[in-house]
């Protein structure tokens, strides 16, 4: 680690804060450019704690910059993780009030429900399909904490990787019975198509996702419970929102989910 506890706690403090009153701010990596990866993590770490000890429940993980659209559009290079936790949960169909957010975009992902726990390294896509159980449309409401999302990978590591809000629902399909990198996906705004791609966008075949997040838990002495959501990452560039808009994924084989902006 190259910066103290108490910076850490700091920070996490600072970016809780900013998420939870909506606040922007200038990357952290400004104030401490020698922050490492492990404290990057443990900076999140720190934010995790601290929404369980308020009685939020962890609701799943999420890989994000997974795909060269997303890396392209953010000018960085590699998958990050964070987490989910309850309060991020938006049923199907269900609203999103804006002004709860900063500056509001939705990503198209197709997430995994896992059977069996997963533990890295050495995780593979094979590895992941067999301990899968389902995979069905997401869309992910991203809010990054950082002004204009002006960001490097350690800060929005720090800043659990900008997750805010989430929807599950479609039709939820064995994950061995499709190939997921064929699928093709079409994300709608106002009834327009904004984007639009297939599962092999993140990292050649979503399941490599999936197992990226399992390996990085591995080094970090943790696993993948039995029964977790993963979110395995956009497939195209992110779409800012606004209130009003009315958002519609739809997955090729699993249906569409819907989310709406108030
Ligand atoms: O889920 C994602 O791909 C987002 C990762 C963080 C970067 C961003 O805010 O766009
Ligand atoms: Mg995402």
């Amino acid at each position: 680690m190259a910066l103290d506890e108490k910076i850490l706690d700091q920070l996490a403090a600072h970016l809780e804060n900013c998420q939870l009153k909506r606040e922007d701010t200038p990357k952290v990596t400004d104030t401490y450019p020698d922050m490492s990866w492990d404290d990057a993590y443990a900076v999140q770490d720190r934010i995790l704690a601290s929404k369980l000890a308020k009685g939020s429940q962890i609701a799943g993980y999420k890989a994000g910059l997974t795909s060269h659209a997303k890396m392209k559009q953010m000018g960085v290079t590699d998958p990050v993780f964070g987490f989910l936790v309850s309060e991020y949960i938006v049923p199907e169909g269900g609203e999103v009030k804006v002004s709860d957010l900063i500056h509001p975009k939705v990503e198209p992902e197709i997430c995994f429900v896992t059977r069996t726990e997963l533990k890295g390294p050495g995780c593979s896509i094979a590895t992941v399909l067999a301990a899968s159980d389902v995979v069905l449309p997401g869309i992910e409401v991203i809010d990054s904490r950082y002004r204009d999302f002006k960001f490097d990978l350690k800060s929005v590591v720090a800043d659990n990787t900008s997750a805010a809000r989430f929807v599950v629902g479609g039709r939820a399909v064995d994950a061995r019975s499709v190939d997921l990198r064929t699928t093709g996906v079409v994300l709608e705004k106002n009834g327009e198509v904004v984007a639009l791609g297939a599962g092999a966008a993140v990292l050649g075949h979503p399941a490599a996702a999936v197992a990226m997040l399992v390996n990085h838990l591995g080094r970090r002495g943790k696993s993948l419970p039995a029964g977790s959501l993963v979110l395995s990452g956009g497939i195209t560039e992110a779409v800012a929102v606004q209130a009003g808009d009315n958002v519609t994924l739809r997955v090729q084989g699993m249906g569409s989910v819907s989310v709406r902006f108030t």
